[in-house]
């Protein structure tokens, strides 16, 4: 035979086209796109299929290791078995950083778990303590390595940044050309609400939705944009959850700017009244920013459509309802100390922020968005990984079906009808947010790098058959040359610590 693998008769999609093509499989890489293509040793009707590239998922928590010790139980295993039953076939996660410890101090360990994965993957790099030697040392050690981008948080006491610190990421990213990503909430507006909260007695789920309305997450953004555009320092902005935000980001877009925004699955189908549910249920839809009134989804619809949100992630975070949800212990993403309600439940400050979504993110938005006609095929394949591809560092070799480009490819059944259910998936957690959703497009064979990982929900990849993906410099996030008052702090070299 030709090739490895032949894929017959689908509907080929990119981020600019739809057209019907075979496309074949030679080494692990894309060998061709066309017609007649000679026989492959595997040969796959895909008639009445939609051909995509795998999916990224820049934005998901998977075995992290939080300050206190504590483990997510959402491994590298089982977190990569559902990414690739879901149809991706790479993802970002996230190296943390204790503050007072060096990244070398923070969990050690976390790149040999991280090894494990069936799924391919890269991290972002947590920042939560930017010491000279952090900034003069380490995080150019680790560009070095092929990790290029950077996270902050503006909110959650162990891992939030003072605005002085946040510039000293800024700069330090630009100086080295990484990207940095940030969690926008004002934490002093959020510790204020809820303790009025708490003493008001106002405990459960949904009053950790009170306690940090859009307002919290307006100015966060706002004050994230404004401070990367004194550095002249582009920037991505996580989990936008509403209108009022991504508004934001569309006027700063407009005045030039390089600021991008995501958002992810489950503020398109869920609202604060989830926060509602009877017998303490809510606590599985407290994640942050938190779920909004249901008006918010067709106001990000828009910001989607308008092109000023263009990824979606998941960020899966999951933590299970039977355990960390009743009876959270130590968690990074609580805020303030744990206090337990009569009923032994916690109160909603103590629950563990988060939900597991990089199953269902593909499903999900297919059925919310291309089913319904709300996007086009080529919009879905940008927003869930073309421009992931592009914006991190991947562009050429992930998220897109081009000759030469990693096999990442699925196989997707625009008609199949499916309903969620925690039952069938592979993931670690103990429920999705997604219980019952009747989803309308699934996919049926996931590739990665020619290797078919998942045939019809059977997993048949290998733990550790995953690749590190070093990214190197790029072009996407090159500052713009511009600073407010002509004086370049940076590129005078200031700012070095
Ligand atoms: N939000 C969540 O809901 N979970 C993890 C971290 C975050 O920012
Ligand atoms: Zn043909
Ligand atoms: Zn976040
Ligand atoms: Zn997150």
């Amino acid at each position: 035979p030709d090739y490895d693998i032949v894929i017959r008769g689908g509907r080929i999609v990119t981020a600019a086209e739809v057209f019907t093509a075979d496309l074949a499989i030679r080494g692990g890489t894309i060998a061709a796109i066309g017609h007649d293509l000679g026989k492959g040793r595997e040969e796959i009707d895909a008639t009445g299929r939609l051909v995509l590239p795998g999916g990224i998922d820049p934005h998901c928590h998977i075995e992290e290791v939080g300050a206190d010790g504590s483990v997510q139980e959402e491994s590298f295993v089982s977190g990569s078995r559902a990414a690739l039953a879901g149809g991706t076939t790479s993802f970002i996660c996230f190296k943390p950083q204790w503050r007072g410890q060096t990244l070398a101090q923070s969990a050690p360990d976390y790149e040999t778990r991280a090894a494990r994965s069936l799924a391919d993957y890269s991290f972002h790099q947590i920042i939560t303590d930017p010491t000279p030697e952090v900034l003069a040392t380490e995080i150019p050690a680790l560009a070095a390595r092929g990790i290029r981008s950077l996270k902050v948080f503006l909110t959650y006491d162990p891992l939030r940044l003072t605005d002085g610190d946040f510039l000293k990421v800024l700069a330090s990213a630009r100086r080295l050309g990484l990207l940095v990503t940030v969690h926008c909430e004002n934490f002093d507006a959020i510790a204020w609400q809820q303790e009025a909260l708490l003493a008001a007695g106002l405990t459960d789920p949904v009053h950790h939705a009170w306690a940090r309305p859009p307002v919290v997450e307006r100015e966060a953004t706002l004050r994230a944009m404004a401070l990367a555009e004194l550095v002249d320092q582009p920037l991505q902005i996580f989990h936008v959850s509403c209108g009022e935000v991504a508004e934001e980001i569309a006027r700063a877009k407009a005045r030039g700017q390089k600021v991008w925004a995501e958002t992810c699955t489950h503020y398109l189908t869920h609202g604060v009244d989830d926060l509602e549910r009877p017998d303490f249920e809510g606590a599985k839809f407290v994640c942050s920013p938190a779920l909004r009134d249901r008006s918010e989804a067709a106001r990000l619809w828009e910001a989607i459509r308008a092109g000023t949100i263009d990824i979606i992630s998941s960020d899966h975070c999951g933590f299970s309802f039977a355990t960390a949800k009743k009876d959270p212990g130590a968690s990074s993403y609580g805020q303030g100390a744990a206090m337990l309600r009569p009923d032994g439940t916690p109160a909603f400050n103590a629950i563990p922020n988060g939900a597991p979504g990089i199953e269902n993110r593909l499903t999900v938005l297919f059925s919310e968005g291309v089913s319904t006609g709300r996007i086009d095929l080529p919009t879905f394949v940008r927003l869930t990984s073309a421009n992931a591809a592009e914006r991190y560092g991947l562009g050429g070799r992930k998220g897109t079906l081009m000759p030469g480009a990693d096999a990442d490819v699925v196989l997707w059944d625009p008609e199949l009808e499916r309903t969620i259910t925690v039952g069938e998936m592979q993931h670690a957690i103990d429920y999705t947010p997604w219980e019952g959703y009747r989803a309308r497009g699934w996919p049926v064979m996931t590739i990665r790098r020619g290797e078919i990982v998942m045939r019809d929900g059977v997993l048949l990849a290998q733990p550790g058959s995953g690749r590190f993906l070093a990214r190197g410099p790029y072009a996407a996030i090159a500052p713009r040359g511009v600073v407010p008052n002509g004086f370049d702090t940076v590129g005078r070299g200031s700012g070095q610590t």
